[in-house]
């Protein structure tokens, strides 16, 4: 097998590309000193480009990327645990080789779902693709799922069967500058998506719906700050006085939509007092958030996750729809529901098959029609497709466990920190009989790995990727990567082939794959048929679903969907039946208080690349818990004292921050920090039954001193 040809040497003019971070995908140029081996170590400058998401702005996040991609312990060659129990560096070859073998006897002693594959939402849509075919066929296994499940899967799953199709933002971003009023649940864009702001502050007025006082909160018209895990409840209430007011579109309700009959009667027994009792928000305040919603021509009700990932995320989001659905929003111009989804790739890694159920374009894994077309495209029988796997987080739970699966290959996510009960996940990651990590820092997934492919980086490398709002857009390669680095197309390939697959059905220049993901996706849910490289290039704005039109003029993408008919046969919106439950633990004497998690500003995720940029490390060094004074003074906790967050899983050593805003009810802790300061100690196993996704934002415990035994007195609220 030979080494592939080394990189060429970076351009020399600034190279357009995007943020290597979130979902809004802000626009960059940047710019590389030097040539060949030089360039490889050289600074590189990044600016901000004048895209219209971001016009001009960037996040702290986005200014200081640069300096990731010169990571002093950036992976540069393949490691693999030797006897003595050390990661030692091998050969490509070797590597490649060790892996294929393994996973070889693996399937041969425990069959094909013994292997197991965990994807990111951060991976180009081309390497998304190529992950979800090498899974099914080379591996043969039903076993792959994705950190997306951990994302925003409550809000696909409320969206799909809402509109009959799943797109974060079925508009584009900068609409929301036209809008009287915005409605914002669980989403903290101020410090999660900064420059979504200029776009928000030029919008009439906002409403946020939050325990906390967040930046995005003190620049609302209007803050709403329920309990944790009671939006539903709040959404029903709002609903509720919707209707009761008669302020609501009945036109919109009687031509657009069905179900809104059943969805009323649960509504109706949520009146406005019960909704107080329940979350903690006012009645006034209730009425006011639907009186600016329903008094606005132009208005969105946006979710994020602290609205989504509970145990009744989904009928959360739900709630939320309805409340849009029965205004009249989805489908008015100007006017909509939207998910704000989070990762870079958030939107496409949904659409690409490395999901559970899910074949490319959104299709479904388990509908002969669809598993007929992918199957044509890939050019095996649909025989060969396995059938759905397990979700994200019953996946991880069975690693290691008689019957599941006893090996398996993450590639970009790091689940020792960012998945729920995480010392439970960690244990099972090392119970493996192999872990396969692609990654191109150490990661702590990675320290646990028996194998280490160091794999590129954002700007080392080309594809695509697809935006919150639906947009495909071109990431470009800017910079040499270390030579040690492989792109992981290639390493997909080389692995595909030693299991016995012909070279040609992965492709390793991003272009063709991107070629058969156009094919793969024609016709489905997510149609990127018409969309190309040349087109982007040209700078075309180009939002799926966008069809190829062999014998008409190109079509234009879509950046408005539903304007004259959502996707369900029928043309219908669905109002969907849910009601209010509260999360699955409860408050009681141990523990007597919520903690909610979530995002700081200054890092990204489970923390494996924002940790590494010293200025973000200045900005937020160590994790820290939120609490009201009162609460921390309760617990006999000052300010900058070390406290131990303690729920029935585990225990967490953070900071105290003192802030007077907060519910007294309630802590808060982000969760990018790792080993005791893992936010996911606390969390709990209950999924949601619909979307699978955990309950990160809720879990019941108790904050002490660090090193203090418990006792009843000084833990209560
Ligand atoms: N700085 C930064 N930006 C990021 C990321 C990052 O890690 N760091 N990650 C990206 C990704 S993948 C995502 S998914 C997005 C997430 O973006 P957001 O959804 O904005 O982020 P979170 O901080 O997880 O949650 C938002 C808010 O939910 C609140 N919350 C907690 N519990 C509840 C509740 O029960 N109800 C309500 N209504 N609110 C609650 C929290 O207080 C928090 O302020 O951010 C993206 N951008
Ligand atoms: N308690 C709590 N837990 C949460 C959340 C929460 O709000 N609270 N939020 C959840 C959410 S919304 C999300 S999205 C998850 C995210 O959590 P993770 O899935 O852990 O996400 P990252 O930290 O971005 O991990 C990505 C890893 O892949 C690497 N990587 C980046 N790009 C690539 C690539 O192209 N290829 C490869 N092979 N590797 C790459 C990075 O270096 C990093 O180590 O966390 C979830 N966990
Ligand atoms: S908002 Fe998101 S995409 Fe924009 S610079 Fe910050 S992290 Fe990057
Ligand atoms: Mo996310």
């Amino acid at each position: 097998m030979s080494e592939p040809i080394p990189s060429p040497t970076a351009p020399d003019g600034p190279v357009a590309t995007h943020c290597p971070y979130c979902a809004l995908q802000c626009g960059t140029r940047l710019r590389a000193a030097g040539h060949g081996d030089a360039a490889a170590a050289a600074p590189v400058a990044v600016e901000p480009d004048d895209f219209p998401v971001n016009e001009g702005g960037l996040c702290q996040k986005g200014w200081t990327a640069p300096s990731l991609l010169r990571a002093p312990d950036r992976l540069r060659t393949p490691l693999v645990r030797d006897a003595s129990g050390r990661l030692a560096p091998v050969s490509w070859p070797e590597v490649l080789d060790t892996v294929a073998s393994r996973l070889r006897a693996i399937r041969a002693a425990h069959g094909p779902d013994a292997v197991a594959v965990f994807g990111g939402g951060g991976l180009t849509n081309e390497k998304a693709y190529l992950l979800g075919k090498f899974a099914r066929l080379a591996l043969g296994t039903s076993q792959i799922d994705y950190n997306g499940r951990f994302c925003m899967s409550s809000a696909a799953a409320a969206g799909t069967a809402a509109f009959g199709l799943d797109r974060g933002l079925p508009f584009p971003v900068t609409d929301l500058a036209e809008a009287d009023t915005v409605l914002l649940a669980g989403a903290n864009p101020a410090e999660t998506m900064p420059p979504l702001m200029r776009h928000l502050g030029r919008a009439g007025a906002l409403i946020v719906v939050d325990p906390r006082r967040t930046p995005t909160a003190r620049r609302a018209a209007l803050h709403l700050a329920p309990a944790p895990g009671t939006d539903l409840a709040l959404a029903l209430g709002m609903l509720h006085i919707a209707v009761t007011e008669g302020i609501h579109d009945r036109d919109a309700v009687d031509q657009r939509t069905t179900g809104f009959e059943a969805a009323w009667r649960h509504a109706a027994a949520w009146w406005p007092e019960r909704v107080e009792r329940v979350t903690g928000v006012p009645v006034p305040l209730q009425a006011e958030a639907v009186r600016m919603l329903a008094g606005s021509r132009r208005a969105y009700v946006l979710t994020g996750r602290g609205a989504e990932q509970h145990s009744n995320g989904t009928d959360t989001v739900a709630g939320f729809v309805n409340l849009a659905l029965a205004l009249g929003l989805p489908g008015r111009a100007g006017s909509g529901y939207g998910c704000l989804t989070g990762q870079g790739n958030g939107q496409g890694g949904r659409e690409h098959g490395q999901k559970a159920d899910q074949l490319p374009g959104y299709r479904s894994i388990a509908d002969p029609r669809d598993r007929e077309h992918v199957a044509r495209v890939w050019g095996v029988p649909p025989g060969r497709l396995p059938g759905p796997g397990r979700s994200a987080f019953e996946l991880l739970d069975r690693l290691g466990t008689e019957g599941g699966p006893r090996a398996l290959l993450v590639f970009g996510s790091n689940p020792a920190v960012s998945a729920p009960d995480a010392a439970r996940v960690t244990r099972r990651l090392s119970a493996l009989d192999l872990l396969v990590v692609a990654d191109f820092v150490p990661s702590e997934t990675a320290r646990l790995a028996d194998v280490v492919l160091p794999v590129l980086q954002w700007a080392e490398e080309d594809g695509t990727m697809t935006s919150l709002e639906g947009r495909v857009l071109r990431r470009r390669r800017a910079v040499s990567p270390p030579r040690g680095a492989r792109s992981e197309l290639h390493v997909l390939r080389e692995l595909a082939v030693r299991l016995g697959e012909p070279a040609d059905r992965y492709p390793e220049e991003p272009r063709l794959v991107f070629e058969e993901l156009r094919r793969a996706s024609a016709g489905g849910r997510a149609d990127y048929s018409g969309i190309t490289y040349e087109r982007l290039d040209a700078g075309e704005a180009l939002y799926w679903p966008c069809r190829h039109t062999p014998d008409g003029p190109a079509h234009p993408g879509t950046p408005r969907l539903f304007l004259d008919r959502f996707a369900h046969p029928d043309g219908r919106a669905r109002f969907q039946e849910v009601d209010h439950r509260g999360p699955a633990e409860t408050l009681d004497e141990r523990f007597p208080l919520w903690a909610t998690t979530g995002r700081l500003l200054a890092h990204y995720q489970s923390g494996s690349q924002t940790r590494r940029v010293p200025e973000l490390m200045r900005a937020a060094p160590e994790p820290t818990v939120e609490m009201h004074p009162d609460t921390a003074a309760r617990a006999g906790l000052a300010e900058g004292d070390l406290a131990w967050v303690q729920s029935a899983r585990g225990r967490v050593t953070a900071r105290v921050g003192l802030v007077p805003t907060l519910r007294t009810d309630t802590v808060f802790l982000p969760f990018h920090f790792p080993d005791g300061g893992r936010a996911n100690l606390l969390t709990g196993t209950a999924l949601d039954p619909r979307s699978k996704m955990p309950e990160f934002k809720v879990s019941a415990v108790r904050v002490v001193p660090a090193g203090h035994r418990a006792t009843r007195e000084n833990t209560g609220p």
